[in-house]
Order: structure tokens, then C-alpha cells, then sequence
């Protein structure tokens, strides 16, 4: 593996920010697509088509719930159209309501679902540590109001389950996961996807493993199944019984085709991404506040985030100066989950004081940044990403000049 010289830093006058040409021509995602073997998913959808069954629980469909149960380790996986929609059915079937505890710290697909469902989302403070909801910040608020919990196993590193679970005991609590980022992690040594009442997966695009558009809640719970899976379809029972309120939750055959065709290639994927995430760990070792989020080497990962905490306090540079100096170099850098979910509309107007409880949210919110990596990124790639940004660390005085200049106003022409 060919990894990037940490001990020499290149000139600044090599930054675009600085006038050079961009490191890459091409834009650098974060969450560009894995597209795995494309004649495998090709010929399946040959077929789909030939067969003229195109979505409402179809063969594809059926085959991906089998693999993805018999991989997670659960009795029911019920496909859909995606992650959000797979939310909003899993809290409606859990009868979840009033208000629900949450983080600040995720995608605000996770708040969203609640609203939409007119639960009031109730935002608690994240553990530095793990990035993921405190347990004892969810204890603190339970009101007679609160239903239940939905705990985000952010960047696939799990929540503190056991300690989460006993808050809900001991206040008769229903308890979910957005296992969106945790596919194929374990926690524990059980497989994500078997904590609480159920829990959900995205198999967006952008996600390691991908559908299109797509997601899954997965359970062992044989009638909370039954009742999302019927949920999914507008609430039918029968051809002429709707028994629930449903909605049109269903997985396309052609979004099979691609998952299905996805899971076959995952330790590939899942090989990739922890190749990326070891280089990057190379690359920016010892950089004087700048620390590369971890992953449990004795748990299952997939290591689809490559997160990069920057303590301004000890590093030359922001996270924001960083993040331009790289999207002048077209690496486009995230921001994830910058400013949080409680400084978002709606909730910045419901919960205007939301912020008061939240401090690590603010605080780590303010320092994250995530870096590309998946099948389009090779360890060249990430050598040089790692190269700009100890350029950028090493040259701040010149950054921070080349970004003030960018924010003056223009000086009024002289005549
Ligand atoms: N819960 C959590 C904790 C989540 O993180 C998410 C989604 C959900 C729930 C909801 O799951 P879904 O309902 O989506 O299944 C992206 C994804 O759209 C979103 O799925 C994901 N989390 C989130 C973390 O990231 P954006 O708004 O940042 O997407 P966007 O359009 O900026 O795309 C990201 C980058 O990927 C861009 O630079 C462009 C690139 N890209 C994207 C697509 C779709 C490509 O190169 N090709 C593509 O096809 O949310």
C-alpha cells in the first residue's frame, strides 16, 4: 500500500485555495456510490423485466429480506422505499407518542419521521466519546409525556444498549434504533439490526451498501412484522380488507435487484473501507489536533465514515477554514451533522432553547468533518487528501490570509 510521507508537508503555493490548479479535477463525494458487480445487477434486471413484476413484494424484494434476515441474525426484514418512510412506519406500529427521545447528533430524517407523525421529537446530548445519545442526558428527560427512545448508532458505531434499555425499563419506554449507518456491525458480538423493538437500515446511494433509494426495518417481533409489513402496503389485509392506516412504503424490484446484487459484494466493499480508513489514519497521524474516530477492532464494522474531529484549540486550523481548503481542492468534505438537528427548521422555531441542553452536541457538531472513501477512492487518493490537509495545517498563516481576503468586501475601484 502506497501511503502519503507524513514527515513533509508541500509548499503552500501547491493549495488551489492559494492559486494552485485543484489537486483533482474530478469532485471527491462523501457518499458516492458503491456499484459493485454491474453485469450481475444487470442480468437481474434483464430478468425482472422479462417476468413483468415490477414492485409490490416481488421476487427480488423477497429474495433481499431473506439475505439481509439470515445476515443480521432476525426472524423478519420488511424492505422499503427508504429509511425515512421505514421510520415513520416502525414508530406508528410501535404506537409511539406525545414525545420521543432522540439525538440532536444524526441525520434530521430521525427528528423528521417523529414531526411528521406530530410526536414532538425531544433532543438529548451526545457522549463525546462515542458521538452517540447519552444515555443518562435521556433519563434526565422523561416527562409523563415520553413514549419512547430511538437511539442512532451514528457512523455504525452501536449505542449503549444495555444502558439505554434500562432507562426504558424503568420508565415503561418503548425502545428503536436508526440503524442507518450500522449495517453489517455488531455490537457485543450481536449483529445491529436485533436491539430494542426493531431497528432500521438505509440502503440509500450514498450508503455502503445500496439499493438506489431503499431501507428495512428488521425484527423479532412476530406481530409488530406482520403489522408493518401490511403498514407498508396502505394497510391491506386482503384484496378488498384494510385493516390499518398504511401507506405506500414498498421496495421496488429493480431497488432489490441492486441490493441483492450489493450484498453479494460487501466484504469486498467492507475491505475497501477499512483499507481507506487505515491510510487515512496513516496519513494524518500525529497531526497536532486532528483525531480520526475509531472502530472497535474486536466488533464487526463497515467503516463507511471516515470522521476527522478538529480540536481548535490545539490544531492551526479550524474545521471550517479545513473544509474550504478542501472543497477549493474539489475534495468535498461534510460537514455531518452540522449545526444538529435542534437548530434546524422546524425544531429552531418549536424548541428555540433546545440548544441550553445540548453542549457536546454544539461543541462536537463544530469540529466534524468526513472524508471521502468507498470503491471510487484508492489509497493514492487518500494520500494526497492527507497530504492537502497537513499542507493546510502547516501554511494556516497563508490560509486564514487567503480566506479573509475571499470574505472582505471589494474596495471601491480608484479613479
Ligand atoms: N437516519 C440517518 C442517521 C441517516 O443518516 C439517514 C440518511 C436516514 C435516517 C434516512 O435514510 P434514507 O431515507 O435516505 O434512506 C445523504 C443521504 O441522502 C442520506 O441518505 C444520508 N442519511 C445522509 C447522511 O447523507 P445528503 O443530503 O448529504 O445527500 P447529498 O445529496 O448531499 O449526497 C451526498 C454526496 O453524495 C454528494 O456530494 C453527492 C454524492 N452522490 C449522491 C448521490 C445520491 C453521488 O455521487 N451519487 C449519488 O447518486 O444526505
Amino acid at each position: 500500500m502506497q501511503l502519503v510521507d507524513n514527515a513533509v508537508p508541500a509548499t503552500a503555493s501547491k493549495l488551489a485555495l492559494l492559486g494552485a490548479e485543484p489537486a483533482f479535477q474530478d469532485t471527491l463525494h462523501v457518499g458516492r456510490p458503491n456499484i459493485g458487480d454491474a453485469r450481475r445487477f444487470l442480468a437481474r434486471v434483464q430478468e425482472m423485466l422479462e417476468r413483468r413484476w415490477l414492485t409490490n413484494d416481488g421476487p427480488l424484494v423477497k429474495e433481499f429480506e431473506q439475505r439481509i434476515a439470515d445476515f443480521v441474525g432476525v426472524r423478519h426484514c420488511i424492505a422499503m422505499c427508504n429509511a425515512t418512510v421505514a421510520l415513520e412506519i416502525a414508530i406508528r406500529a410501535l404506537d409511539l407518542k406525545g414525545e420521543v427521545i432522540i439525538p440532536s447528533y444524526t441525520f434530521v430524517a430521525t427528528a423528521h419521521a417523529l414531526q411528521w407523525e406530530e410526536i414532538t421529537p425531544v433532543f438529548a446530548d451526545m457522549d463525546p466519546r462515542t458521538h452517540n445519545i447519552d444515555p443518562a442526558a435521556i433519563e434526565r428527560l422523561v416527562t409523563p409525556k415520553t413514549s419512547g427512545i430511538i437511539g442512532v448508532h451514528v457512523w455504525g458505531r452501536p449505542c449503549e444498549t444495555e444502558a439505554i434499555e434500562l432507562v426504558a425499563s424503568r420508565h415503561g419506554l418503548r425502545v428503536m434504533y436508526d440503524a442507518a449507518h450500522a449495517f453489517g456491525c455488531s455490537h457485543k458480538g450481536r449483529m445491529v439490526g436485533s436491539f430494542g423493538a426493531c431497528e432500521i437500515f438505509s440502503f440509500h446511494a450514498t450508503k455502503f451498501l445500496n439499493s438506489f433509494e431503499g431501507g428495512a426495518v428488521v425484527t423479532n417481533d412476530d406481530d409488530l412484522a406482520e403489522k408493518m409489513r401490511l403498514m407498508r402496503n396502505f394497510g391491506f389485509a386482503g384484496y378488498d380488507r384494510v385493516i390499518y392506516l398504511g401507506m405506500n412504503g414498498k421496495m421496488t424490484e429493480v431497488c432489490a435487484a441492486m441490493g441483492v446484487s450489493s450484498l453479494e459484494g460487501i466484504d469486498e466493499i467492507i475491505a475497501i473501507n477499512r483499507r481507506n480508513h487505515e491510510a487515512y489514519r496513516y496519513g494524518l497521524k500525529e497531526l497536532p489536533g486532528v483525531t480520526i474516530i475509531d472502530y472497535d477492532g474486536a466488533e464487526r464494522n463497515n467503516y463507511q465514515y471516515v470522521v476527522v474531529e478538529i480540536d481548535p484549540a490545539l490544531a492551526t486550523l479550524n474545521r471550517d477554514e479545513l473544509v474550504a481548503v478542501l472543497h477549493a481542492e474539489n475534495v468535498l468534505a461534510r460537514k455531518y451533522f452540522w449545526p444538529g438537528c435542534h437548530r434546524m427548521e422546524p425544531y429552531r422555531s418549536l424548541q428555540p432553547n433546545a440548544g441550553l441542553l445540548l453542549p457536546e452536541t454544539e461543541r462536537i457538531g463544530s469540529r466534524v468533518i468526513v472524508l471521502p472513501t468507498g470503491e471510487t477512492v484508492g489509497v493514492d487518493t487518500v494520500s494526497t487528501i492527507c497530504r492537502l490537509i497537513r499542507t493546510a495545517f502547516g501554511h494556516a498563516v497563508d490560509v486564514r490570509r487567503a480566506l479573509d481576503c475571499r470574505a472582505a468586501p471589494l474596495a471601491p475601484v480608484a479613479r
